[in-house]
């Protein structure tokens, strides 16, 4: 992973201790960085009066300054999994994000967990060809695969894939869903549809994990608004974070929205998928000091 981080590019600026251009310059980072312009200027706001109160003065101390600032503002939460129920995984966002990815690699990181037997529901019978892709990662992982016909009611598999699941005593369904539909209200509707089902029959954790891709920055940031608007979003993945040198839009994301972050995805392998590290995560996003 190579990255460039907010520290390093802060080095390569004139830095007047304290001036306004230097704050101006760091806001300027920050948005630069995908964090937005609301946060940006909120972040850089606290930091100056920081900087006066506390009389910092050379780039170190604003650095430390600005990353004890970030900490408390990214959010992050475990994957919540119970033993003794049926846990349900139901998986959201717009198409090309990394949704299937995720999903499969999430039953091979619940396998590290010693968490199971998991069962996949191929809810993504928009897309020609999204049920093989899912089977292809059922294939690979051992792993019962529950799907209909392409163009089939997205809900009826899920329906079954939990029927199925509650009748064999497997612990977790992981569902994938549709990325795109003819238009955003359909997509919507149809999300809100599976979710009433994904209520009435789950009787045990059910969750909406919502991927966001990290390179897409500030795009990121409206699709985490309209699906939590749309069904509410229990956790995010941040998909594709190793080829993303900044991922700032994690922190918009937590602290405007309110979305916890459970995991990263860190490339293609089912094995590239970690729980979300806020150290680590500060670290790439602000370089090393
Ligand atoms: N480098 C990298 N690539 C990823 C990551 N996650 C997913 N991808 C790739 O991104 C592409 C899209 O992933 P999918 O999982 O098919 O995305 P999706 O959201 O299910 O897409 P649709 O089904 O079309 O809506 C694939 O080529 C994946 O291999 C990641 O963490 N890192
Ligand atoms: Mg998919």
């Amino acid at each position: 992973m190579q990255k460039k981080g907010l520290f390093q590019k802060l080095k390569d600026l004139f830095f007047g201790g304290g001036s306004d251009e230097a704050f101006e310059a760091i806001e300027d980072l920050l948005i630069e960085a995908d964090l937005g312009y609301k946060t940006a200027s909120f972040l850089t706001a606290e930091l100056r009066v920081i900087a006066r109160s506390q009389k910092l003065k050379s780039k170190q101390e604003l650095f430390v300054a600005l990353k004890d600032m970030l900490r408390p503002l990214i959010r992050i939460k475990p994957l919540e999994y119970h033993p003794d129920s049926l846990n349900l995984y139901l998986f959201l966002g717009v198409n090309g994000v990394g949704k299937t990815t995720s999903l499969a690699k999430l039953a091979f990181w619940l396998g590290t967990q010693g968490r199971g037997p998991v069962v996949l529901a191929a809810g993504d019978t928009f897309r020609a060809a999204a049920a093989e892709q899912l089977q292809l990662h059922g294939q690979r992982q051992n792993l019962r695969v529950v799907a209909q016909k392409h163009g089939a009611d997205p809900g009826a598999v899920l329906y079954d894939a939990l029927e199925s699941a509650q009748a064999q005593g497997d612990r977790v369904v992981l569902a994938d869903t549709a990325g795109r539909l003819h238009n955003k209200a359909n997509l919507v509707k149809e999300l809100q549809k599976i979710d009433k089902i994904a209520r009435e029959k789950c009787g045990g954790v059910y969750q909406k994990i919502l991927v966001l891709d990290a390179t897409t920055g500030q795009n990121a940031f409206q699709q985490a608004q309209v699906f939590h608007e749309a069904v509410g979003v229990d956790a995010v993945v941040l998909s594709k974070y190793d080829s993303s040198g900044k991922g700032g839009i994690a922190v918009a994301v937590s602290r405007e929205l309110g979305l916890p972050f459970a995991f990263w995805g860190t490339g293609e392998k089912p094995q590239d998928f970690h729980p979300f590290d806020v150290e680590i995560f500060l670290d790439g996003l602000l370089g090393e000091e």
